[in-house]
């Protein structure tokens, strides 16, 4: 058996279902001919973030593959890669690499050396003897411990070489850890003690899908819970406890509430710095559960602290405060809940000319608030982009049902939302999959919605269109006064019928829902859509 060959063997052991890549590399002609469904992107930007999704939205148990060539392919998958890793998404990459005899000769790219650092590992493998080793290591680390992508580079010689013997494959193990119990008994104390608590819940908790034991907890505390963006739709968000989530834009109910809280108690989350979470008062008491002890004490400060796996901790703290409360809330919740629906309908009614505006060009928070009340909100999946879409979708979007909501945003690449919806569309081809973009996001990634349309993958892309990168008019006045550099401009309805899939420019206020229905039927034809909202340059933000 030939080295493509056993890797492809290997990936059927590991539940591969998809090989997305970008030719030339000998795995992606091995996958084929084992059966396993190949797709070709236009670029590898693209395919590595569909691979994202697919490991994102079935919370690591199908892992995301993506392929390409050494060389160009190599270099042009850094972005990515990247994307992944600071996203904390666990994909394999699986790149070509030049010849041996010149792999480690400059100027040729070496994948090992060059993706150190946007990797939990990242290996070459230089003897066909090496390969199930390799991917068994892999593997094992992708599947296990803090989600990150790992990559194995092939030189296309290994890859022709026979393997010495028969392929001897077996899937590796995914493991749990659970928290000390001494320590699990000290945090459950300080949440039982608290008079204001609040549940800071990250996409540890997606992946460990612990969603039943983070609602039975809050419950039982009678705690308001928030996200992170990444952990958003762990909870549902017309839950009377829910505050919505963290980002940069958030409700006014989740700034009152973490300003009033006596402990955070953050799970599955890592608290890490960024402008698209929420950050944390200073002073607050905190408490932090998460998997990766290089989070603890990393960007925040603590002294209550848990190592372990989200629903294993969920399910020893909920024990704890169990025994604590005698098995039952203690009568908080009409309080509590009331307090949050006050703010949360004053914060609404501030918001509401904005969301329900008449105004041409369009207002992006009626696109989204007509989108909202259109579909069916336990169905879809939906991610935003980069810039101001995010920060307008993700405050007033309700995710109802786990995993309906991709959210990201420690790096944060234009463009990466069409791939994540396609690659969510791949795994769910059931749910209506939706990315809502920018009109510069659709500048980096826009030519793979042909690969929809040619892979029949019907997302539905919900583009505002501004003509303009608005979010940087502030920072850019000179720049865009003396030489319109924020100018933008496009007719991208037309670029989404001449791709071959339905596309329509909407303008009036009255036209949004009709177009949003007729463009959801043509998904559930198999066509992709293109909605394209000609919107004004909004810059106002529901920040506090
Ligand atoms: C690859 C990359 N380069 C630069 C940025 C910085 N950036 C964030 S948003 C943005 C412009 C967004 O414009 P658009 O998508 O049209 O949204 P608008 O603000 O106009 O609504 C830029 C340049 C980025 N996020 N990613
Ligand atoms: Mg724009």
């Amino acid at each position: 058996m030939k080295v493509a060959d056993a890797v492809a063997q290997i990936l059927i052991a590991e539940g591969v279902k998809f090989l997305i890549g970008y030719p030339v590399n000998q795995i992606i002609e091995a996958a084929a001919e084992a059966d396993i469904r190949t797709i070709i992107v236009r670029q590898e930007r693209t395919g590595l973030h569909m691979a994202d999704a697919v490991s994102r939205v079935t919370s690591g148990e199908q892992i995301g593959v993506f392929a390409m060539q050494h060389g160009p392919g190599a270099e042009n998958s850094f972005g990515g890669v990247a994307q992944a890793y600071g996203d904390s998404v666990p994909i394999v990459v699986l790149p070509g690499g030049y010849p041996r005899r010149i792999a480690n000769v400059p100027p040729n790219f070496n994948s090992a050396l060059n993706y150190r650092h946007v990797t939990k590992s990242a290996e070459q493998v230089i003897v066909a003897d090496a390969t199930v080793d390799a991917m068994r290591r892999a593997f094992t680390q992708v599947k296990n411990g803090r989600p990150r992508p790992v990559l194995v580079e092939f030189p296309v010689d290994v890859l022709r070489e026979e393997l010495p013997g028969p392929l001897n494959y077996e899937p590796a193990p995914r493991l749990r850890v659970g928290p000390d119990p001494r320590d699990t008994s000290r945090v459950a104390e300080a949440l039982v003690a608290a008079e204001r608590p609040v549940i800071y819940a990250g996409q540890g908790v997606h992946y460990a899908k612990a969603w039943r034991q983070l609602r039975e907890l809050a419950e039982l505390l009678e705690a308001p819970v928030t996200t992170s963006l990444q952990g958003k739709s762990a909870f549902p968000e017309t839950h009377p406890l829910s505050l919505g989530s963290g980002g940069r834009s958030i409700s006014k109910q989740l700034h009152h509430f973490l300003n009033a809280a006596d402990l955070i108690f953050g799970i599955g989350c890592s608290f890490a710095t960024t402008n698209y979470g929420v950050a944390m008062p200073k002073g607050k008491r905190i408490a932090h559960a998460t998997l990766d002890p290089a989070d603890i004490n990393k960007d925040v400060p603590v002294t209550l602290a848990l190592v372990g796996d989200a629903a294993l901790t969920l399910d020893a703290l909920l024990q704890e405060v169990r025994d604590r409360l005698k098995g039952k809330p203690r009568g908080r919740l009409a309080a509590v809940t009331q307090e949050i629906r006050g703010i949360k309908t004053e914060w609404l009614k501030q918001w509401m000319p904005r969301l329900t505006s008449e105004g041409m060009p369009l207002s992006p928070y009626r696109v989204i608030w007509d989108l909202l009340h259109t579909v069916d909100v336990a169905n879809p999946i939906i991610t935003h982009d980069a810039g101001s879409p995010r920060d307008q979708l993700s405050p007033f979007w309700e995710a109802t049902a786990p995993l309906g909501y991709i959210g990201w945003g420690k790096t944060t690449q234009l463009g990466y939302g069409l791939g994540l919806a396609m690659g969510a569309k791949l795994v769910h081809p059931d749910k209506l999959c939706i990315n809502l973009w920018g009109d510069a996001a659709i500048g980096f990634t826009g030519m793979d919605f042909e690969t929809a349309v040619r892979e029949r993958i019907p997302i539905l892309s919900v583009l505002l269109n501004n003509f303009s990168m608005a979010i940087e008019l502030k920072v850019m006045a000179t720049a865009t006064e003396k030489y319109r550099s924020t100018d933008i401009s496009g007719d991208y309805a037309a670029f989404a019928r001449a791709l071959g899939g339905w596309g329509e420019r909407v303008t009036e206020p009255g036209e949004i829902v009709p177009a949003l229905k007729r463009a959801v039927e043509r998904t559930r034809e198999g066509t992709p859509a293109l909605l394209e909202f000609i919107t004004e340059k909004a810059v106002d933000f529901s920040i506090f």
